[in-house]
């Protein structure tokens, strides 16, 4: 048949162990998914909107470590997956990107659907191929193959990210009535002898002489997924090692007892004489990026003497203006391989001890006044996010959207002990477009319950994440819906200016309530403090559906309760 070479794309995709496919309607590209929707070996969905469909695809690659395929027809189909392909790509989210493609001679013909789609997604794959639009030369159909083997293979090796495959398909598209689509046997696999990033041992020995020689190490982890054995690793390294570890939520280390977790709050309102004991000689970080601006502001002014960062792969990563070392190895390797022997006690170990001690000092005092600023009933929306983490199951996936919803559950942070909270936000661009399809795609692949907790304008900007016909019962969605996006209100800046409420704040009046009615999902409406707690108990219960619950509040008394917070925050300093 003239298009076996495509067909046996998902042949290939299959034998190399992908299973899931994303497919966006349209009939350039009908090969392609008439290919993946007949393999045995898939799980199809099919997702209309190309913009969500990409984010879904991102959602899943994410909850699975394993690449999704996605497939779009020609014309600006394609430009549509492109917030989602830069998300993956700077979140190392592995996607095989199909864009189907008129011939090469067709475009720029005023021919319908017809774009210039070669290299589409610019710097943000890894790689993007065109495929050959005839197969009648036997090397066209080696050279499908070997870019389809190539193309999994690369999506897979570190750092993991977007490919891109450009298929440039003739008419006719479809099979004639009595053809079958079948798939080759015997396709030729090409795979890659495993590399894995890992240091020699000298190099080993050098780096616990140079950090034997610092009293002042301080370890800081930025966006990670959960991981049990690097949690253990780094606590175990820690404890020897008497060296304080920053991790925001999205560090996914809430579980070690001993991260400080609220340095986004102290190192905001903190004196600079305490700013100064805090500073580290030596700077250890590792993961992607962290939400506190705070954090950041102090280590790019207070810079270490050097700065290592445990990175196995990728664009060297210099968040603090302040790099001395990059270290290309697996960051557990990297803990466990630098000594964890608790040290005889003496005139270097109380400098560490001490330092850390500061460091604990700072983060007792932020949760004991915490534990009294919430102690009261409270109608705002960190409130309601502090009251709602805290009442989470033991086991399930928080979602949380871009603006504020990252940042007040980052001030809210998770208990202690609470491992089987794993916590995503799309941080590679910090997008407020894709958030709910981000979800949706990891809701679509897990059996735990889902909570996203969303601002209201990114909750609107992204309603097509629902339309389609995948159920999605585990996932329940938080809308804090003030109208608008407050953090422009919130922040230094917009927040001072004549144009903020028209042009950034941006006023909108969407309820939630009737998305709700449109997709039949259960809705509940949390409007004063008193709502809270009821609102919470029953938003955890999960009926077979998705359930939205909405805060309604102002924007202006938000920002009241806010400023509130951070004032007595800093009362906790006697100032
Ligand atoms: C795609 C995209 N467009 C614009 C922005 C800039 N932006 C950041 S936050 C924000 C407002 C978000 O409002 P909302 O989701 O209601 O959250 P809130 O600020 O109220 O917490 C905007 C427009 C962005 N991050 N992503």
């Amino acid at each position: 048949m003239r298009l076996q070479p495509i067909f046996d794309i998902a042949e290939l995709c299959a034998r190399k162990g992908v299973t899931q496919a994303i497919l966006c309607p349209g009939s350039r590209c009908a090969p392609l998914t008439l290919a993946f929707s007949n393999h045995d070996n898939f799980e199809v969905r099919t997702i209309s909107d190309e913009r969500s469909a990409a984010f879904i695809a991102h959602g899943i690659a994410q909850q699975l470590q394993s690449p999704v395929v996605l497939v779009c027809t020609s014309g600006s189909a394609a430009y549509n997956f492109a917030p989602a392909v830069a998300e993956a790509f700077f979140q190392e989210s592995p996607l095989l990107i199909f864009t189907a493609d008129r011939p090469k001679e067709w475009i720029d013909q005023y021919d319908g659907q017809t774009i210039r789609q070669e290299n589409i997604f610019g710097v943000h794959v890894k790689k993007s191929f065109s495929l050959p639009e005839d197969y009648d030369h036997p090397d066209s159909v080696w050279y499908i193959h070997r870019t389809i083997n190539e193309a999994i293979n690369l999506a897979k090796e570190l750092p993991r990210g977007p490919v891109h495959i450009n298929v440039p398909l003739r008419e006719p598209l479809y099979p004639a009535k009595n053809e079958k689509i079948t798939f080759s046997k015997n396709l030729k696999l090409i795979s890659v002898a495993k590399s894995s990033a890992v240091l020699p041992k000298e190099d080993f020995i050098e780096l616990q002489k140079r950090l034997t020689g610092f009293s002042k190490t301080l370890i800081v982890a930025g966006q990670h997924d959960f991981d049990d054995a690097l949690a253990r690793v780094l606590d175990k390294f820690a404890s020897a090692n008497q060296t304080p570890v920053v991790g925001d939520v999205l560090s996914n280390l809430h579980a070690n007892p001993s991260v400080i977790r609220y340095s986004d709050s102290f190192l905001a309102l903190c004196e600079d004489d305490v700013l100064r004991s805090l500073q580290p000689e030596l700077l250890i970080t590792f993961g992607k990026s962290i939400i506190s601006k705070h954090t950041k502001l102090f280590l790019r002014k207070l810079k270490p003497l050097e700065h290592w960062h445990v990175q196995p792969a990728g664009t060297p990563a210099d968040t603090f203006q302040s790099l001395t070392k990059t270290i290309r190895c697996e960051v557990k390797d990297f803990f466990k391989s630098l000594s964890s022997e608790k040290k005889e006690k003496g005139f270097e170990n109380q400098k560490k001890e001490n330092f850390l001690r500061i460091w604990q000092a700072e983060e007792h005092r932020t949760v004991l006044s915490m534990s009294t600023y919430f102690s009261a009933p409270i109608f705002s929306e960190l409130a309601l996010v502090k009251e709602f983490i805290s009442s989470l199951p033991p086991r399930c996936n928080l979602h949380l959207a871009n603006s504020m919803a990252v940042r007040y559950a980052n001030f809210a942070g998770i208990e202690a002990g609470k491992k089987g909270i794993h916590v995503y936000a799309n941080r590679g661009t910090s997008g407020i477009d894709g958030c709910t399809s981000t979800a949706v795609g990891h809701t679509l692949c897990n059996e735990v319950p889902n909570f996203l907790i969303t601002g209201d304008m990114a909750f609107f900007y992204d309603r097509n994440a629902f339309w389609h016909n995948y159920p999605l019962p585990n996932l329940h969605v938080l809308v804090l819906n003030n109208q608008g996006g407050i953090i422009f209100n919130i922040i230094d800046g917009p927040g001072n200016v004549a144009e903020r409420d028209e042009f950034f704040v941006t006023k909108q009046k969407l309820t939630a309530k009737h998305l709700a009615i449109e997709y039949d999902f259960p809705y509940l409406l949390v409007d004063s403090a008193k709502k809270i707690k009821n609102g919470i108990k029953d938003f955890l219960i999960f009926g077979g559906k998705t359930k939205i619950m909405e805060m309604l509040s102002n924007q202006e008394e938000n920002k009241k309760e806010f400023e509130k917070f951070k004032q007595h925050i800093k009362s906790g300093y006697g100032t």
